[in-house]
């Protein structure tokens, strides 16, 4: 089934924030943020701007009548910024205006001054100076320390990724109404509506139930609105409260870029033990997460880090530490992986790191280390794997063995292009880790008429889950799609939501969609056998019409609606899910936190243009573990979409911030995305199909996040194009592997250990070809 979205999409019909029709009288907000990193506020003069044209009000802090507080796991974080400010960004004060030119025209006429304070950029820095947002963590399995002796390698090393830019195409913004009573109704491009009426009550002062949220969609999230949407949504709240008039603020790209937090960059250490046949023996790493000012939702991605620092492999002895470091950075959040794509990478750099001083392909150590069914996580939970399968799928489907030989004839015959090949498998936990945010709500009503309507805690955001939603509801009451509506999420509907968010939106929401739906049926079943003086347990209902066994009655879908209503039958269902068997204790760090687990394998192909550093990527292809999937296309679309994003965060995107802690790549001429050129020649994607019972909707497995991690690939491949034209080079593990990285690394003399970090660091003066 298609997306079914996708005629109003294709006709501009489908409606985000920007397309829903505004009232009369409508005012526009704009932030006034600092312009410094660290600093106390010294003198705040706003008279100048409260002349300006067409301003309405200005509000500071003090303008807030319950909490100034928006800290969703530590209250750590103000909506408005008080005495001091600790990123560049930080929102200090609110203007509101009868436009949005004139509220920013106001916005330059702040005047507001600082006596500086220390910047840290540097998370390494920070802990050093002990600056954590939480005590560190540490997830062990086996005895590390004792293992080393045993082990016939032993390397180590230093790896580093950098944040990224989420990039959806509709930026984050709001648009409250007031409602009668003091109540306010608020439409926010959040992920997380409940995350917005429960930050809303404690800053407005008012209870949950005044405050109502409603999503229609969002024109993309990837975790940047799960919890950094609520800021816009209050700012527009704040007002509202007021002025008793609705607001709207829509963030143009620069003030989205400077004032909203990003993919945690990770600088960690590592330490890899091999047996001499290549098993790893043992594993240690040390992770220093770069979270930024405020705790935002940094110690669960943290943790996420630990949960997948082993990747897709088994790992007999194994610690993982991990410090979330507070900077003087805009408040990181989530991105799509939430920390697993960068605890994955650091154990990838491990094994690179083995296999280029051994000489040898780091797909012979991956796939020796692949996890095996029963084998152990280090949190204690066992694999249901089907690493395996997927790897070896690969292997055969793309002649892996072929692609190597021919990337070696390639650079044989190539002084200027060289070619590389690297296979990137993934292991992803799909539940959220907090285990209470595992539960999800559905409304379903049938109308008179017959026709459906569902509601669910999911925000579609172009993933499809609404699409999802909607076979399954087809599928249950078997009727066609015409027949059944996907309703806006909304809080007054559907209460006390988890956000769309960790892959789970399908899952949990489609199993309290299912449920409903299979207790309407139940009752409709009733009814219709009550009718046809026959047995419950015979009657079936198969594409509108009422069967007893596998004998037609001239009953009709909607003749039965009809006669339930006359029964005074409800014709409504509300159901609750919660995933079941799902455990954690943060005291042991082990437990059994996800619902299953989502594999794959995927394989790169890259050449690069050795007198330039520009490279393309020539074809990535992935088995990708689904389960069964209910929808090919939007499983596939994930899939390649998921890959295009990794492959932009290891390559082309980066985030640039100065020693004065000022975000250098403000704008799309300065932050390079992936656009339809850089998307990979080849783009091929195998479902890896089982019939193994899981958690996941109607046996389909999650399918939001897993993809971005093939990305990972697109490194390894780029550094093996480089090597095979400098050999022995020692290239730092310093992600993205930039054109600009690529090109000092073709001309690097650096062939001893990387004491030293940055082999960007090269003068120019020593580029010169071999
Ligand atoms: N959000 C969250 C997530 O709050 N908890 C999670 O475990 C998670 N995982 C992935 C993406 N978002
Ligand atoms: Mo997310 S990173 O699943 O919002």
């Amino acid at each position: 089934m298609k997306n079914i979205d996708s005629i109003s999409h294709l006709r501009g019909e489908s409606v985000y924030l920007d397309d829903i029709p505004t009232i009369d009288g409508t005012l526009y907000a704009a932030v006034f943020d600092s312009p410094i990193a660290h600093g106390k506020i010294t003198k705040l003069d706003i008279s100048a701007a409260e002349k300006s044209e067409g301003v309405v009000r200005i509000f500071t802090h003090k303008d807030i009548k319950g909490e100034n507080q928006i800290g969703g796991i530590i209250p750590d974080e103000v909506l408005l910024a008080e005495e001091i400010v600790d990123f560049c960004g930080m929102p200090i004060v609110l203007i509101i205006a009868e436009t949005d030119e004139l509220a920013k025209a106001a916005c330059r006429k702040v005047i507001c001054e600082f006596s500086p304070l220390e910047i840290i950029t540097d998370p390494r820095i920070a802990q050093q100076k002990g600056k954590l947002i939480i005590p560190p963590r540490t997830f062990q399995t086996g005895n590390v320390d004792d293992a080393w002796k045993d082990c016939a390698y032993i390397f180590e090393g230093r790896a580093d990724s950098n944040g990224q830019e989420h990039l959806y195409i509709e930026t984050q913004g709001a648009y409250a109404v007031p409602l009668e009573n003091g109540a306010i109704k608020i439409y926010s491009s959040t992920q997380g509506p409940t995350a917005v009426q429960r930050t809303g009550a404690r800053v407005l002062g008012i209870p949950m139930h005044q405050i109502e949220i409603d999503v229609t969609r969002l024109g993309g999230g990837f975790g940047g609105k799960e919890d950094q949407a609520t800021t816009w949504a209050l700012m527009c709240a704040l007002a509202t409260q007021h002025l008793r008039k609705p607001v709207k603020y829509a963030l143009d790209r620069m003030e989205d870029m400077r004032m909203t937090g990003k993919r945690h960059p990770y600088s960690s250490d590592y330490k890899i033990g091999l047996s001499k046949d290549l098993k790893i023996l043992a594993y240690e790493a040390t992770l220093y997460q770069n979270a930024g000012a405020c705790a935002d939702l940094s110690p669960a991605v943290m943790e996420r880090s630990l949960f997948h620092s082993t990747n897709s492999y088994f790992v007999p002895n194994a610690k993982c530490t991990a410090y979330s470091c507070k900077t003087n950075l805009v408040p990181n959040t989530a991105f799509r992986g939430f920390g697993g794509p960068q605890g994955m990478f650091v154990i990838e750099c491990a094994i690179a790191k083995a296999a280029e001083t051994l000489g040898i392909p780091a797909a012979e150590i991956q796939k020796k280390n692949l996890l095996c069914d029963g084998d152990e996580f280090l949190y204690g939970q066992k694999a249901e794997s089907e690493a395996n399968e997927c790897w070896n799928k690969a292997e055969e489907i793309f002649e892996l063995e072929k692609m190597y030989t021919d990337a070696e004839d390639f650079n044989q015959k190539n002084t200027l292009y060289k070619k590389g090949v690297a296979v990137m498998p993934i292991c992803f936990g799909i539940s959220f880790t907090k285990t209470i945010m595992n539960q999800a709500r559905a409304l379903v009503h049938i109308y008179t008429d017959g026709s459906v309507g569902v509601s669910t805690g999911a925000v579609e955001m172009g993933q499809g889950v609404n699409t999802k939603m909607l076979q399954v509801a087809c599928i249950v009451f078997s009727l066609a799609p015409e027949r059944i509506r996907i309703h806006s999420t909304n809080t007054f509907r559907i209460a006390n939501t988890s956000p769309s968010a960790a892959s789970a939106t399908a899952d949990l929401n489609g199993k309290a969609t299912y449920m409903a739906c299979e207790a309407l049926l139940e009752r409709l079943k009733l009814v219709a056998a009550e009718e046809l003086l026959a047995d419950p347990a015979s009657i079936k209902i198969i594409n509108e019409k009422i069967y007893i066994g596998d004998k037609e009655t001239d009953m009709t879908w909607n003749q039965l609606v009809w006669f339930a209503y006359m029964k005074r039958v409800s014709l409504s269902e509300h159901a609750h899910y919660a995933t079941p068997e799902i455990n954690f204790d943060p005291k042991k760090e082990k437990g059994h936190p996800f619902a299953y687990h989502v594999y794959g394998t995927s394989v790169f192909s890259v050449t690069i243009d050795c007198l330039r550093g520009t490279y393309t990527i020539d074809s990535v292809k992935a088995v990708h573990d689904v389960g069964k999937s209910i929808n090919f296309f939007v499983d596939r679309g994930q899939c390649e979409g998921g890959i295009v994003q990794g492959i932009g965060w290891m390559t082309m995107e980066e985030i640039v911030f100065d020693k004065e802690g000022k975000l250098r790549s403000n704008a799309l001429s300065t932050y390079k995305v992936p656009d339809i050129y850089s998307v990979p020649k080849e783009l091929d994607i195998h479902f890896h199909e089982s019939d193994r019972k899981n958690l996941a909707v109607l046996n389909s497995k999650a399918v939001g996040e897993p993809p971005l991690m093939y990305g990972i690939g697109a490194y390894f491949a780029l550094r093996n194009a480089v090597r095979a034209f400098n050999p022995d080079v020692q290239i730092p593990f310093d992600a993205p592997m930039t054109p600009e990285k690529v090109l000092m690394a073709l001309y690097s003399k650096e062939k001893t250990a990387d004491k030293k970090h940055g082999a960007a660091t090269l003068a120019a003066a020593q580029l010169k070809p071999k």
